[in-house]
């Protein structure tokens, strides 16, 4: 197969680049990334001179680029991870959310409907379906939640999931769509909650939680979350939704204490700060309909790839320092300076 692979250059598109290299090794991957911020060549860096892997510099939105890279490789498959992802920046400043995330994902379509695709897939999120009370532990997201998104961020891919759907029944695209919760492992950008606790506990730095900790996430180590995108492109059924989590609900101040625990430093690191505005209390994802469809069922336990995604930021000290060693003092400042 002939993969486009957008957004391969950050975290979770990376991992999966990774995992289809190793699975699929007849396979050829077409890496489309515009590195914003958040991407990063590095990440890419074991696999950059295979022969099965190309990569292209351009952005989603880019109508001709991307019919170009279409002319050039006619692809089987698109997966589309590229998106920006962090909420915190989605309430500062939505617009570029809703020019990649909803425009990007309209033209990455566009192409597929031109040229022709066997699959188009869409990589979403459990927080199109907004939250859950945390006293009721019983309820769950299925597919069949109704769409309740809570920020600018949640909104734009809610809005890309409509237009799939859209597109599938409009035109008959071939369109699958994922709706994963927090993901977490290597080659995580040091703004969300597990890799920036980590980098700065490392670094004895303050370990910044947003109102009291009690929001609850459910979380997935990545090579789990690539495993079910690869059955759902190669096995899933056009125009179906497939929520993808492991039943591993965490408060986040339990996250954050684990993490010392297991780096050996204080609990006064520690640093209540102001609540992130429309903080969605708690996620929890239903996986049956992908168990039982596609026989998915996530295969790293939370202990162990935590131990895994900790050891993994020890020895790969440079690809994080590099990160935080840049801009991203910048961002950190106007973020945290004043909460
Ligand atoms: P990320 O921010 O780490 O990476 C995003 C990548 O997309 C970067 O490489 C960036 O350069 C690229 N990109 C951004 N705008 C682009 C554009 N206009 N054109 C081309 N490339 C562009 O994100 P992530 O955490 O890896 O998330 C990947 C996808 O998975 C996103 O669609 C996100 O909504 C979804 N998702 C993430 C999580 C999670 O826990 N991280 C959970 C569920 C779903
Ligand atoms: O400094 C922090 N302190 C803190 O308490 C940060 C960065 C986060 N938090 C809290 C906010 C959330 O309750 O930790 C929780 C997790 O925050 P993030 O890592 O920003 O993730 P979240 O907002 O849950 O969204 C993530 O999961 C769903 C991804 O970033 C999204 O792209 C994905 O769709």
């Amino acid at each position: 197969m002939n993969i486009i692979v957008t957004g391969g250059a950050g975290f979770i598109g990376g991992n999966f680049i990774h995992y289809v290299i190793k699975k699929h090794p007849d396979d050829r991957i077409v890496c489309l990334d515009k590195l914003t911020y958040a991407g990063n060549l590095s990440t890419l860096a074991p696999v950059m001179e295979s022969s099965a892997f190309r990569f292209v510099r351009a952005d989603i939105c880019d109508r001709e680029a991307v019919y170009r890279l279409f002319e050039e490789e006619y692809p089987d498959v698109v997966v589309n991870f590229a998106a920006e992802s962090h909420v915190d920046r989605s309430i500062e400043d939505p617009g570029v959310f809703l020019q990649t995330n909803i425009m990007g994902t309209a033209t990455l379509m566009d192409a597929c409907r031109k040229y022709g695709i066997r699959r188009y897939h869409q990589v979403s999120t459990d927080e199109v379906y907004g939250d859950l009370p945390l006293d009721r532990p019983d309820l769950f997201f299925t597919e069949e939640t109704p769409i309740h998104t809570s920020s600018p961020y949640s909104s734009s891919k809610a809005s890309a999931d409509l237009l799939a759907l859209a597109y599938h029944r409009t035109y008959g695209l071939p369109v699958t769509i994922s709706r994963c919760s927090n993901n977490y492992g290597p080659y995580h950008f040091p703004e969300k909650l597990i890799p920036l606790m980590i980098a700065n506990a490392l670094n004895d730095k303050p370990l910044p939680v947003y109102g009291q900790g009690l929001n609850v996430r459910d979380w997935l180590y990545v090579e789990d979350h690539c495993r079910a995108v690869d059955l759902i492109i190669r096995e899933g059924k056009d125009g179906e939704v497939y929520n993808v989590g492991g039943h591993n609900e965490m408060r986040n101040i339990d996250i954050v204490k684990l993490i010392c625990r297991e780096l050996g430093k204080s609990e006064s690191l520690i640093t209540y700060v102001a609540d992130r505005k429309g903080h969605d209390m708690r996620y929890a994802i239903d996986p049956a309909k992908i168990h039982r469809e596609l026989g998915w069922l996530p295969e790293t336990s939370f202990a162990d790839g935590i131990r895994k995604t900790i050891r993994w930021y020890l020895e790969n000290r440079e690809w994080w320092e590099t990160i935080i060693s840049g801009e991203y003092r910048n961002y950190y400042e106007n973020m945290y300076g004043n909460r």
